[in-house]
């Protein structure tokens, strides 16, 4: 009796360890999925039921720009895929050849690869190969991952597969080919279809390798969701990820299915409504972003211009500016080192500016497309990073500094309150080289410029010291976490800190007493940009004295624009955050080129980040 309700007490603790375990796995897409049908656009409050969202993301341009290249991509890379991935089953199942089991488990290969080096190698490849990036390069990554799965799901089938039934068909007089159609591949188009299936959820799935690979223009859904995230969470990304999530969840279960050896009808029904989750908004849906027309790439900071500043230029030139996002120069340095990226307009900081120039990869600017440069203020042209601006034109500058929550924290004035375990927690820090480390240098009483490696060292072990007390990591959105009250202090820059302090009276910044850094961010065009006059174009057009003006006003970072500047409201022009006064100037320092120090920056930032 007693034993029975022992082993009644291990079943029910099992159970809940087992409910523990897929609570664990499935509450966030839950949680997602119902935030997706949230009237309120904050995820605090539950102020009804809508489909709402759904219904914006038919009129979001860039999304069902998204949704196009990922169903294209996916569709070609899938009967690519399917073709060669199931003529290699079949090669592998009939033929016996030296080094066949070698050559097979070749093709499983890059099931096991790191998605990462995938990446990078393909990288490596189109570059030697000169092939621009874009959808081409898109397809040819994603038929590379993909067609190891098929050979794994065709060859599976085929191991049990009757090899009489092929032998009858020939004694019977018919020639390979027949065999092959009339016989083996009816006899494996199940696991043929379930191959095909996995290859398509994969291809609409992935982010790691697409992100290496695409160019401007073949921005997938994966691709897109991770930018419209970077500029701020709203239930939109919701609504599509939970799309995205059922559609490759029933384009599973369809594969799943078909490869048990279910009945094909008992299939079709996931398989459709898969599809149709994703055909049908794109269907559905109102003009996409795209277009044979004319086109400005641009790849810029995020919450660095607004859509409404580029609808104006679209309308002006009759062009559509297709733009991505970044949020580290070390990002764009990757991008344009890598080559072949198809940008016209880059946004560097000075110092990336120097890097760039160093390795050639930006193009001289025609100064005389550039009437508008009159408007800048000459403290900020000709500086050492870009002699006589032959290569960039400056676009934003600010600082850097801590903005806290005053009821949380009490009065804030140096660097040191990010290393305060009162605030274990509550700490957001940049998740940028430069930033992090200099704040830890200015602490040890250096600049945020400094070279000496003893130095860098010291400002290693100080940031591994606050790394438990740190919350995130993050230089896209650090004012929205400010703002929802995750984090009460936040290392982060000037201009989203000026925004979220209009949005609530709690929030202070300050450029911390031992000094800080600012930094002064060119717009540039890289060799060989598709549409360089457009580009020029574009630059002459951000310094036009109005929208320079609009683009401060949205955006809150400062203008180096002096007749903009001129044109913007009190509350702008004389914000604290955004202009500060001669004192806070005197004691912040200009990010500089740091020539061979910059890999032992990355290096060492690198280090902090993977620590434990
Ligand atoms: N979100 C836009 C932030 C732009 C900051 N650029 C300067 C970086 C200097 N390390």
């Amino acid at each position: 009796m007693a034993e029975a309700e022992a082993g009644a007490d291990v079943k029910r603790g099992l159970g809940l360890f087992a409910l523990g375990v897929y609570l664990f796995l499935y509450a966030p897409i839950v949680v997602l999925a119902a935030l997706s049908f949230n009237e309120s656009r904050s995820s605090a409050t539950w102020e009804g039921f809508t489909f709402a969202w759904y219904l914006k993301l038919l009129q979001n341009a860039q999304v069902m720009q998204a949704l196009r290249s990922s169903l294209i991509v996916a569709f070609v890379s899938t009967v690519v895929s399917t073709l060669l991935g199931t003529a290699a089953a079949l090669a592998f199942h009939r033929h016996r050849f030296r080094r066949a089991a070698w050559l097979e488990a070749l093709f499983a290969l890059p099931i096991v690869v790191p998605e990462i080096v995938i990446a990078s190698s393909l990288v490596l490849l189109y570059a030697a190969l000169s092939l621009r990036l874009g959808l081409v390069t898109v397809v040819l990554a994603h038929v590379a991952f993909s067609v190891s799965y098929v050979v794994v799901v065709v060859r599976a089938r085929l191991h049990g597969f009757d090899r009489t039934l092929e032998e009858a068909a020939m004694d019977l007089g018919a020639g390979p080919w027949r065999t092959l159609f009339a016989v083996t591949l009816p006899l494996c188009a199940p696991a043929i279809l379930a191959g095909a299936l996995l290859a398509f959820a994969l291809s609409i799935d992935d982010y790691v390798i697409t992100s290496f690979v695409a160019g401007v223009g073949s921005t997938t859904l994966p691709l897109q969701i991770y930018s419209m995230v970077r500029s701020g969470v709203s239930p939109e990304i919701n609504a599509v990820s939970t799309l995205l999530l059922l559609a490759t969840s029933l384009l599973l279960l369809a594969a799943h299915l078909l490869e048990r050896g279910r009945p094909a009808r008992l299939c079709a029904a996931p398989a459709g409504l898969g599809f149709a989750l994703l055909a049908g908004p794109f269907l559905l849906g109102g003009p996409s972003a795209a277009g044979g027309e004319r086109a400005l790439n641009l790849y810029i900071w995020s919450n660095y211009i607004a859509p409404e500043t580029l609808a104006k230029f679209e309308a002006r030139h009759g062009v559509k500016v297709n733009v991505d996002l970044y949020d580290s120069n070390e990002a764009l340095l990757a991008k344009l080192q890598a080559g072949n990226a198809n940008y016209d307009v880059v946004c560097p900081s000075n110092y990336a500016v120097a890097i760039l120039a160093r390795q050639d990869l930006l193009l001289p600017l025609d100064l005389s497309a550039l009437p508008n440069l009159a408007h800048v203020d000459p403290a900020f042209l000709d500086r050492p990073h870009d002699p006589g601006n032959r290569l960039s034109i400056p676009y934003f500058w600010g600082t850097t500094g801590i903005a806290y929550r005053k009821s949380r924290t009490g009065p804030i004035d140096s660097w040191n309150a990010l290393w305060d375990p009162r605030f274990a927690g509550r700490i957001l820090m940049l998740d940028d080289a430069r930033e992090t480390l200099g704040a830890a240098l200015l602490l040890d009483g250096r600049g945020v410029n400094e070279e000496d490696p003893a130095a860098l060292g010291r400002a290693r072990q100080r940031l591994l010291a606050q790394k438990p007390l740190v919350r995130t990591y993050n230089s896209a959105d650090f004012d929205q976490v400010l703002l929802a009250g995750d984090v009460w202090l936040a290392q982060g820059w000037s201009g989203q800190f000026a925004k979220a302090m209009d949005q609530d009276p709690d929030i202070e910044y300050v450029v911390p007493k031992e000094g800080s850094s600012f930094f002064l961010d060119s717009l540039a065009i890289p060799r060989g940009a598709p549409h360089p006059q457009l580009a020029h174009a574009f630059l002459d057009f951000v310094m036009e004295p109005e929208i320079a003006a609009e683009i401060c006003a949205t955006m809150r970072y400062s203008t180096p624009n002096r007749s903009a500047r001129a044109l913007l409201p009190a509350a702008i022009r004389d914000h604290p955050a955004i202009f500060p006064p001669a004192d806070v100037m005197r004691r912040v320092e200009l990010l500089e080129d740091v020539g061979e120090a910059t890999v032992l920056y990355d290096r060492l930032w690198t280090e902090v980040k993977s620590a434990r």
